[in-house]
């Protein structure tokens, strides 16, 4: 039995020496030590030795259970002392090397162009609003004195929706952001100082400044005392802040149902300067908007008394004073997604 002692501490601290691992150093010790192991069978084989054999091979192998206990302890420790440093060798981080530079992107140019009109308008005591891109035919045309089979309905054709339930009311994309005046005026009384920013949609054929989507900006003052003459100073001051160059200002008798008088807003061209152009075709001005002062009818559907209040309209063309501010000869570019055009703002 000594011999075995002999051989199952050699075979054992062997083992331990050439073990890699922790798991491995658990193996071992079940082998040896445990229920089944090597030496628990020694340990239990005693009872069946004289007094004289139990007392010395019980006292060796009591010395080797030590022995290999505590060299399993031993090398355990230096084991997970090692795994810790070479996990720690392997996921080391340079903190002071230099970061990968993450690419930003930059607002759209009609975004940053809307931003800024915004501001601009807030300066002036313009509250912004938002209205819905899914309009009713109701707020669209009717409510604008655009009734059903009015000629002006041609200059604003649009996409129709199918309607999900059975209101009386068609359902279409917007062509303009003037619904929101009288959706406005429906729950808020006079004075009325706001701006409406928004997509709107028309169905007609594209070039390089029609485009079947686009932005508006739609201003609306109510008040008693509002004239033309306001319009006028608030649209100039409004140009020449956001060119950052004095404007001039041009109203030109126009036509809208909706407003009366009705007139278009030409600014003095600024790309040339007023010496004639390609862009503003030689005239020397730009037509960036339509207006007038809000027509009676207007009023009244919105629930106005039209003898106890007055006020002006406009709605602006986003995308071609975008184009105005950021010398683009294309309206298609805006939604292109070329990265080439974008990247530029
Ligand atoms: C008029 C009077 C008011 O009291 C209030 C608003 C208005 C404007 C009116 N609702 C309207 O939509 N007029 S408009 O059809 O002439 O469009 C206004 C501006 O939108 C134009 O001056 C132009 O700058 C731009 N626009 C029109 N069609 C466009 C377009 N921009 C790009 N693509 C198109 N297809």
């Amino acid at each position: 039995m000594k011999n075995e002692l002999a051989k199952i501490y050699a075979n054992t601290a062997d083992a331990i020496t050439k073990a890699e691992t922790p798991e491995k150093i658990e193996e071992i010790r079940i082998e040896c030590l445990g229920r089944k192991g090597a030496l628990t069978a020694i340990l239990r084989a005693l009872k069946d030795l004289t007094a004289e054999e139990r007392k010395t091979i019980g006292e060796e192998a009591n010395k080797i259970r030590q022995k290999i206990e505590s060299r399993l302890r031993e090398k355990k420790i230096e084991l997970e002392r090692t795994s810790r440093e070479s996990i720690l060798k392997k996921e080391w981080i340079d903190v002071t090397r230099p970061g990968k530079q993450i690419k930003k992107g930059t607002l759209h140019p009609i975004t940053q162009l809307l931003r800024e009109a915004e501001s601009i308008f807030a300066s002036m005591g313009f509250a912004t609003i938002e209205g819905p891109e899914v309009e009713t035919e109701y707020y669209n045309f009717d409510a604008l004195n655009i009734p059903e089979n009015h000629p002006a309905r041609d200059m604003w054709d649009t996409f129709w929706l199918k309607k999900l339930d059975n209101s009386e009311d068609r359902l279409l994309l917007r062509t303009h952001t003037s619904p929101m005046q009288i959706r406005y005026m429906e729950s808020h009384n006079p004075p009325i100082r706001i701006i409406v920013p928004g997509r709107v949609y028309r169905y007609e054929a594209t070039d390089a400044s029609h485009d079947i989507q686009f932005y508006q900006l739609e201003g609306l003052m109510v008040d008693k005392n509002i004239s033309i003459a306001n319009f006028k100073a608030i649209i100039r001051l409004f140009f020449s802040r956001l060119f950052e160059k004095e404007i001039t200002i041009r109203l030109r008798p126009s036509f809208f149902p909706f407003t009366e008088p009705s007139f278009e807003v030409d600014i003095s061209c600024i790309i040339c300067g007023q010496k004639g152009c390609s862009v503003c075709k030689q005239s020397g001005w730009l037509e960036l908007a339509g207006a007038g002062m809000v027509h009676p009818n207007v009023f009244k559907a919105a629930g106005y008394n039209p003898k106890e209040v007055q006020g002006f309209a406009f709605g602006m063309g986003v995308n071609r004073i975008a184009m105005m501010k950021y010398k683009i000869p294309d309206i298609r570019l805006f939604h292109s997604g070329d990265l080439r055009f974008l990247k530029q703002f």
